[in-house]
This record gives C-alpha cells, structure tokens and sequence, in this order.
C-alpha cells in the first residue's frame, strides 16, 4: 500500500507508544541511514527509536522504497538462500516459509481494547465469540513483554526462514490505531498495511468516521453498448475475487477493468454516491488454480518483478503449482515448495495450496484508468458470494438495503487453505470479514445498516449474492466460472437499468427464465443452478439464525434478527 493513499484517508494515526517497555539499550543508526533518519518525521522517529531500543537490533536501515534498495536486499537474501533466483522471469524470485508458517494464524490473531464488547459480542449460550479474539490491555502488556524486549538482538541463522511459531501473536490496538505483530513472516500476519490496517484497523477508523472498510474487490465492466458501470464484491478468502477482479470476458463485446482485488475503502460522496477506493499498491493472490486459462491476466502480471512464496520450482528457473497448466518440456524437472523432488501424481502438492505471488497492481494489463483515482470510483452494486457446493442459486439479489445487509450477515463458504483450518467445512463468514473485523460484528452490521438512513438523498447500490461453485451430484461443478461469469455481470447490470426480468423466490429475486444469457454454452443445467431445495433451505435459514443469535446476542441488531426470521417464514411457506 502506498503512503500517500493512506494519507490521503486516515488523519487519525496516533503515536505509537512502545516506550513503556524499559530501554535495554541506545538505539544505533548506521552512517548511511542518516540521511533517511533525519527525513523521517519526529513521531516516526521517536516511534523507530524506542522501537529500537525494546528489540535491540544491531542495525537499523530506514527505507527509501528505491529500486536499488530493494535489488540490494534480493541480492543480501540470495547470498543468505533466503530467496532464489526464478531467472526464466525478469526479475522474480521465490521464497520458501518454514512449513509452519504458512497462512494466517486466526487463532494469534487479537483486538485489544479496554472493553470486550468493543470488540466482540457475547455469545448468548456462554461460549467463546467465534467472530475474533479479544485481549485486554494488562494480558497484551504481558504477553508483549515476553516477546519484545531484546527479540532482535540475537542474530538470525541465514537461511532459515525466521518465525517463532509457538509465540506468534499479532495485535491490533484499535484505540490507539496501533499494530504490534510478532513471530511470523507469513504475508497476511506480516504485511502490516494489509489485512491488519487496511482492515481491521480500517475498519474501526470507518466506523468512527462513518465509512466503510470492506474485503471486496472493485472491478469496471462495459457492456458492448459501451455503458461502464463498477461493481464491488466480498468472497472469503480463495475464493475467487483475484479471477474475478482480473476477469476476460467470454461474452462478446464486454470489457473488465480492475481497480482491486481484496480490500476497498468506501464513502458516501457529497452527491450521495457511494465511491470506492483500492489502498493496496500490489496483489498478494494464491497461485494454486491460476492459469493462462483461468486468469491470463494475473499470469501476464506475475510474469515479472514477482516474490512467489511456497510454490514449487522448475529446473529451468521457472515456477509450478498445483492448476498452473503448462506443460514440463522434456528434460526440465521439479522441486516442491518443502525442496524435494517432485513428480507429477505424487502424494503432496508441488505448491503448498495456500502459496501466493506478490506483484505490483500497475502490471496487470486491465488496470482501469480511474484505479488511483483520489475520489475513488461509483459503485452501483455490491456483490456477495461464497463457495457453496449445494443449494446456493448462481445469482440472487437482494429485496432492498437491510435484506441486503442481512444476506452479506448470513455468508457462509467451504474453508480454504488461506487460515489454519482443516479440512472441507462449510464455515459461516459475515461479509468475508469473520477473519478481518475490527470491532464487534453488531455494531459492524449496525453501522451498514445506518448507511441507508445517515445521508440524505443517496442512491444506495442494489446488493446481490452469485455462488460459482455449485455441483451436480457426481460432484461436479454446475457453472463453467471464470469468463463465463460476465454471464452473471451482465444480468446484474441489466438489473440496474430496469432491463433483465427477475422472479421472486424466498431467497431473493432470481433470473425469470431465458433473462440470463446462456447463448453458446453448452450443456449448462439452469434449473439446477437456480433450484431452492426445501430442505436445504430450512436446514439452511435455521443455521443463520441460530448463527446470528447466539454469536451476536443482545448485539444483533433488530432489523437482522427480523430478517432471518422472515427468511425462515418464507422458507417455511415455500
Ligand atoms: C488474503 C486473505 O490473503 O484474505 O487476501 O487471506
Ligand atoms: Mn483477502
């Protein structure tokens, strides 16, 4: 993420305040970074000098973000084997974690606040809230005090990747607008400026400051008429959103651009417009199922100035994974993420399935021209959306704000390896932000809630919910996806120009018959993928409520709990 774009939005950074830890030592600044340390402004540097003077480290090097620093790293890493060189790509490399630090620890993962409820419900049956980890303040002194002080004074042994897994801790400190993340190099634990800020402090900012800020992705579609409309949309993790985001329509005349892939920042503009921005500067996307069919755009993108992480190797300098779809040439043969010999049809992957490319967003040959745009782009439809192998229609859409509010509050979607969870479970994933919330998930659903009643005059996007991953029952998968889901886009724009037919179902309204646009595919079953099977639905409806209710508590807002019991009557009638 780039500085200046969270600049431009957060006023609110407070001064870090790690001094209350005692000072073990003077920090000490090499020769050459004077220059960098005297540009840095006084509270950042206060902030990096008692940072210093916690952690002990022997050197400190400020940042310039230049090329030659960052090729100077490369090359420090490589003589060290902490990265190899990928030289079938410019520019690219490739870093292998050590195996248990590989995704994101939720279960480390911890808001800090003087008060529980700020940052969870409680769950009315008695158990732990499953919808984040609180600390309170004198446990977070604790805890960090038996990690800080003097981490870095040891030196780290080259070579080995450098994580600690058994004290991993990352923590947020909402009031403070603070971060303190320890033990893990892994991306989404590491990154700071991603889910940690971009999100969960974000998010409570948003709150605050009354704006929005989201797990979506920010895409343009054209219609071939050449009417251009941006769209957002939350699926959990690997689920999709880099291929959606970066999607090559297969409906003739239709053109994406991409504006995001994971993270937007949203506010009502002073037209009443909701306007959205991408603060991230780059992709972190799983690699496994990328392909120059599935999504040829993330491969142009990844093509050059690349850091792969954990996925496998090929002997001519290239990179494999699980999906990747090109053909070993003879001779070349592969090395798995763990660096053993790896041989098609082997037991374990090639690539670990949650490994990822982190490449810059300027790349990606469909970047729309309004990406960086201060004002940020109008959205006209938020969309929702899950893996959900059964029952879930391919599109729905939402009867107004509040019923839109509630299906993103019922999300639910088959786990993936992006968490440490095990195993193929349907887990439940409000608004894809379970991992990602700052604060407590009433106040989050009361806070959208709001955005229908706190402005006057705005035109609210219509909101609906699409489901890919359907399947027959050989399990195979009902909608081919990918560029096909232009498909989806399309009815959903001809929604909001008053032009695609739709029937009213329990769940929300679908495509009437022939209004989706299935010309040219072949052998696609439309009955199945929009059919409501009662059973799953009453089964389904009751799991949301009971979610809802015993997860949020006294902190579910009304007009949710209304809607779930109005979604099981409607079930109930069908
Ligand atoms: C991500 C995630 O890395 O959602 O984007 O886990
Ligand atoms: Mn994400």
């Amino acid at each position: 993420m780039s500085p200046a774009r969270i600049l431009r939005w957060c006023r609110h950074l407070a001064h870090p305040r790690l001094s209350v830890w005692p000072s073990s030592r003077q920090a000490h600044w090499t020769a050459n970074q004077q220059e960098g340390v005297g540009a840095l402004p006084g509270h950042v540097r206060e902030f990096v000098e008692s940072s210093a003077r916690l952690c002990a480290p022997q050197d400190i090097h400020v940042c310039t973000g230049s090329e030659h620093e960052a090729q100077s790293m490369l090359g420090l890493m490589e003589a060290q084997s902490q990265v190899v060189r990928l030289p079938r790509h410019q520019n690219c490399w490739l870093a292998c974690t050590d195996p248990r630090d590989v995704a994101r620890v939720e279960s480390r993962t911890v808001i800090v606040t003087d008060s529980q409820r700020d940052t969870v419900p409680t769950p009315s049956d008695g158990t732990a809230s499953k919808l984040g980890n609180w600390m309170s303040p004198q446990v977070f002194e604790r805890e960090m005090g038996l990690r800080f002080p003097g981490c870095m004074k040891d030196g780290l042994s080259p070579s080995t990747w450098p994580c600690n897994p058994e004290k991993t801790l990352i923590a947020h400190l909402p009031d403070q607008r603070e971060i303190l993340s320890f033990g893990s190099g892994y991306g989404g634990n590491s990154l700071l400026g991603k889910k940690c800020f971009a999100l969960r402090i974000a998010s409570r900012m948003a709150k605050d400051e009354g704006w929005l800020a989201e797990h979506m992705l920010i895409l343009a579609i054209t219609n071939p008429a050449g009417r251009k409309r941006y769209v957002a949309a939350a699926f959990p993790s690997a689920c999709g959103k880099t291929n959606l985001a970066m999607m090559k329509p297969l409906l003739p005349g239709w053109k994406v651009g991409c504006v995001g892939d994971d993270i937007a920042w949203m506010r009502f503009d002073s037209e009443g417009r909701l306007r959205a921005i991408n603060p991230e500067n780059g992709f972190f996307g799983v690699a496994p199922g990328t392909s120059w069919k599935t999504n040829p755009n993330a491969m142009e993108t990844i093509s050059r100035n690349t850091i792969f992480t954990n996925v496998g190797r090929t002997s001519d300098g290239g990179v494999y994974w699980e999906g990747i779809d090109t053909p070993i040439p003879p001779g070349v043969t592969l090395t798995s993420w763990t660096g053993s010999p790896w041989t098609p049809g082997d037991a374990e992957p090639c690539a670990h399935p949650n490994s990822r490319f982190c490449t810059p967003a300027s790349q990606c040959p469909i970047m729309d021209p309004e990406w960086e745009s201060p004002q940020g782009v109008p959205i006209d439809a938020i969309i929702f959306g899950g893996r959900r192998p059964e029952g879930v229609p391919l599109v729905y859409e939402a009867f107004n704000w509040p019923h839109g509010i509630f299906i993103g509050s019922a999300m639910r979607s088959e786990s993936t390896a992006a968490a440490e969870h095990k195993g193929r479970v349907i887990l439940h994933d409000p608004f894809a932000m379970r991992p990602f919330l700052g604060y407590n998930l009433g106040h989050y659903l009361q806070h959208w809630l709001n955005m229908e009643t706190e402005g006057s005059g705005r035109h609210l996007p219509r909101i609906f919910h699409v489901n890919w991953f359907r399947k027959d029952r050989e399990g195979s998968y009902l909608w081919p996806g990918f560029g096909d889901n232009c498909r989806v886009l399309d009815w959903i724009c001809r929604r909001l120009d008053g032009e695609a037919d739709a029937l009213e179902t329990p769940v929300g309204y679908v495509p009437a018959p022939g209004s989706l646009d299935l010309s040219g595919l072949q052998g696609v079953q439309a009955e199945a993928l929009f059919s409501l099977p009662k059973a799953f639905w009453e089964h389904e409806a009751a799991q949301i409520r009971e979610y809802l209710t015993v997860q949020l508590g006294p902190d579910l807002p009304p007009a949710i709990l209304w809607e779930a019991e109005n979604l099981q009557r409607r079930v109930a009638e069908m």
